[in-house]
């Protein structure tokens, strides 16, 4: 196989039916378009090669530059024109290649070519992105965030473009830019940047209430992951799956992190928009490099066509989710992400997803929301990569030969022999031609669905219920996090400049989720909210379920601490035999230990031996890491104790609720900091042996949960 699959010879008989991918086979066709300048002469776009790339041809040493000077032309005008436009929203991504390898149970529910194989891996790229920032905004902003993957597969790529979060904020596409104006930064003053804390967006959401539900989420901690290999992924909308019968099954998929799911603190994410602006990117790109590969399970919930409506909503409005409870999430495959891209803009920015790329054994369903989707990211392409030849950029390629009439246009690539352009033809032999649909390796064929029914622009009925999937999450959540939605919808609100806005959402919206958190959010400004939930009946809706436990993030909590990163606070005069037995330990349990110090200049250690410090105080600071640990050595502990970043560095690290532990004389800084040393989630201990299980069991569950009502407290 050459490596351009669109440019291989179809003379003769075509192999493909044959076509096999593996693993590698996304790679091996990138690689043809790979450029390494190592060795080479420095030549213009034309291939002249360059004498003097400092100084532009002019008249005299003193005179002005010369139209002449094409070098000099030929450079300024390509930069002049690098960028290109942005993605309207999900600007800000970052992305990784890897491999989707299915379960032996994944065949029988679809006949596509990648589930069909257990030993099969089929290329995948995969990104992730916020969706209301620029492009150079921040990682870590209270936002939804996206997890579209491009699976190379044998029989053409198919694009699952999913969310961390498994409903939307609108029902019908027809109001995707109503939606997007409201929460892209408004359009007076272009403020704010990353941020849904702003009057249009609440006055939107509350003014649309099938919003809610999706809104809600939002306000929970699931807006501010902690990693990418920590969210979950869902496609959201209720889709097709076709078997090699032609049986059609409703279907909803998944991405379940086998790292578990856990999140930042508000005010570490917040905090994390100055330290480190592009924290999720950066911690992806260093785990890859590190062979610390990201890895989710694929799953999805069935429906058979015969029970579509046996749920008390409707499987076509994206605002709903089938409660896992209902119909439980089957695992049928694994996804690795172990690859980071040679080129941002080449692979990252380029790449273009499409929910309409489908392949045999995938379908749509009549969701509106999907439906209109349909249209819109292809013509988005056209104008973000400057017309309809994107498909022949390298990382948008399928990686199975493709041949079609479509001929021309801009910066067309592919040349295109023979004399036919058109089909049915007698000229080229008749080729490109179709295959009928089948079994394996047939063409596409949409599913086979009667429709019957009047042309009209409605919305049905059995969309009405705006709110009891807002009730069911709210119910499921535990006391944390519904303390944390509180002070999230609190602090949001703070920012809405009109106070009917304000009202509006208090006194109308959230008492139909629940009562007591209006009061809680109403208290907190100053608002009075009504005794009975003021929706309409039919608004309400039913739920036949009060709680689903799958929707508390703490239902997969990590466990363990495998790659999590610990701080080892040094000055001179640390312990070494403690900092090195540190290190090992946690690595011994998948995590890193990084020695932070005061300044990078070598430690000169108890013992007289050099420490080199990993970081700062100020360059890894305590948002970066997931707990800490003081060794002791009292004339370290006495310099961090007198050092204001010392003092902070933990305060901050107990007010975010991480797992905090002191050897020997290190408890100082602890007392020094005025932290509690008598409570869960504070360790201290004369030896490391005393204090590690502890810190370890605390770190597996993510934070000290039980230290959350005081945190506010810690001035930090
Ligand atoms: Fe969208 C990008 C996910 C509704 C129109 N969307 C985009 C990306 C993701 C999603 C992950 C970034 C892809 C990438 O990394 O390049 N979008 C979703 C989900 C939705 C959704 C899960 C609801 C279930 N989107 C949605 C609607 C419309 C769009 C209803 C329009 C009718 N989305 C777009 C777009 C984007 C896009 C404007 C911007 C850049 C792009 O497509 O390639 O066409």
């Amino acid at each position: 196989m050459a490596n351009n699959p669109h440019t291989t010879s179809n003379s003769g008989q075509p192999n493909d039916t044959d076509f096999k991918t593996d693993e590698h086979s996304k790679s091996e066709n990138l690689e043809k378009y790979r450029s390494d300048a190592t060795g080479h002469d420095l030549r213009t776009n034309h291939g002249t090669r360059i004498a003097d790339n400092h100084n532009s041809l002019k008249a005299g040493e003193r005179g002005p530059t010369l139209l002449e000077d094409f070098i000099f032309r030929e450079k300024l005008n390509h930069f002049d024109n690098e960028r290109i436009p942005e993605r309207i929203v999900h600007a800000r991504g970052a992305a990784a290649h890897g491999y989707f390898q299915p379960y032996d149970n994944a065949a029988q529910y679809s006949k596509a070519g990648l589930f069909q194989d257990p030993g099969k891996k089929t290329p995948v790229f995969v990104r992730f992105s916020t969706v209301q920032g620029a492009r150079g905004s921040n990682d870590t902003v209270r936002d939804v965030r996206g997890f579209a993957t491009k699976f190379y597969t044998d029989e053409g790529n198919w694009d699952l473009v999913a969310n961390n979060m498994p409903v939307f904020f609108i029902q019908d596409a027809i109001k995707f830019p109503d939606f997007v104006h409201a929460v892209k930064p408004e359009p007076h003053n272009e403020i704010p940047q990353g941020q849904s804390a702003h009057d249009t967006f609440w006055d939107f959401v509350s003014l649309m209430p099938e919003s809610t539900h999706m809104v809600l989420w939002t306000m929970s901690d699931r807006a501010f992951p902690r990693h990418y290999r920590n969210m979950e992924g869902f496609g959201v909308h209720t889709f097709r799956l076709i078997d090699r019968q032609g049986k059609s099954r409703f279907v909803k998929f998944h991405w379940k992190p086998l790292a578990g799911t856990c999140s930042l603190i508000w005010d570490e994410a917040q905090k994390l928009w100055g330290r480190d602006p592009d924290f999720n990117r950066r911690m992806m790109w260093e785990d890859i490099e590190n062979g610390d590969f990201l890895e989710y399970e694929f799953g999805i919930q069935v429906v058979e066509e015969e029970d579509e409506h046996k749920f008390d909503f409707d499987l076509l409005d994206p605002t709903k989710l089938i409660p896992e409870e209902q119909v439980p999430v089957i695992p049928i495959g694994k996804m690795v992400l172990n690859r980071n891209p040679d080129n941002y803009f080449a692979e990252t920015e380029q790449v273009a997803f499409n929910p309409a790329h489908i392949v045999p054994g995938i379908d749509f369903s009549n969701d509106p929301l999907l439906q209109g989707r349909l249209f819109s990211y292809l013509d988005t392409q056209m104008l973000r990569l400057g017309g309809p030849n994107f498909h022949e950029i390298p990382i948008n390629q399928p990686v199975c030969p493709f041949h079609n009439n479509q001929r021309d246009s801009m910066h067309r690539q592919t040349i295109n022999k023979g004399q036919a352009s058109y089909e049915p033809n007698s000229i080229d032999g008749g080729w490109p031609s179709e295959t009928p649909p089948g079994p394996e390796h047939g063409g596409f064929e949409s599913h086979y669905e009667r429709i019957d029914a009047h042309k009209v622009r409605a919305r049905s009925p059995s969309f009405g219920d705006h709110y009891s999937q807002a009730t069911l999450f709210w119910n499921s959540q535990t006391e944390v996090e519904k303390e944390h939605i509180i002070a999230a919808y609190t602090f949001e609100l703070s920012k809405v400049q009109r106070p009917w806005i304000r009202e509006r959402v208090i006194k109308e919206i959230l008492p139909n989720i629940d009562l007591e958190l209006a009061r809680r959010v109403g208290e907190n400004h100053g608002i009075e909210t009504p005794s009975a939930k003021p929706a309409p009946a039919e608004e309400l809706g039913r739920s036949s379920q009060q709680e689903s436990p799958a929707l508390s993030l703490m239902a997969r909590l990590p466990g363990n601490i495998k790659y999590r990163k610990v701080a080892i606070l040094a000055a001179d005069g640390v312990d070494a035999g403690q900092v090195e037995a540190l290190k090992r330990k946690l690595e011994a349990e998948g995590a890193e230990g990084k020695v932070i110090a005061p300044s990078m200049a070598p430690l000169k250690a108890a013992d007289g031996k050099p420490v080199t410090p990993d970081a700062m105080l100020n360059g890894m600071p305590s948002v970066a890491v997931d707990a800490v640990i003081v060794p002791g050595g009292s004339d370290s502990v006495d310099a961090l104790a007198r050092s204001g970043l010392g003092r902070y560095y933990v305060q901050e690290a107990y007010k975010h609720l991480k797992a905090i532990a002191a050897v020997g004389d290190g408890k100082l800084l602890l007392d020094a900091a005025d932290l509690p040393t008598n409570e869960e989630g504070v360790l201290t201990g004369a030896s490391l042996d005393d204090v590690f299980t502890a810190l370890r069991d605390a770190m597996a569950q993510h934070r000290v949960w039980a230290r959350d009502p005081k945190a506010n407290d810690m001035p930090a």
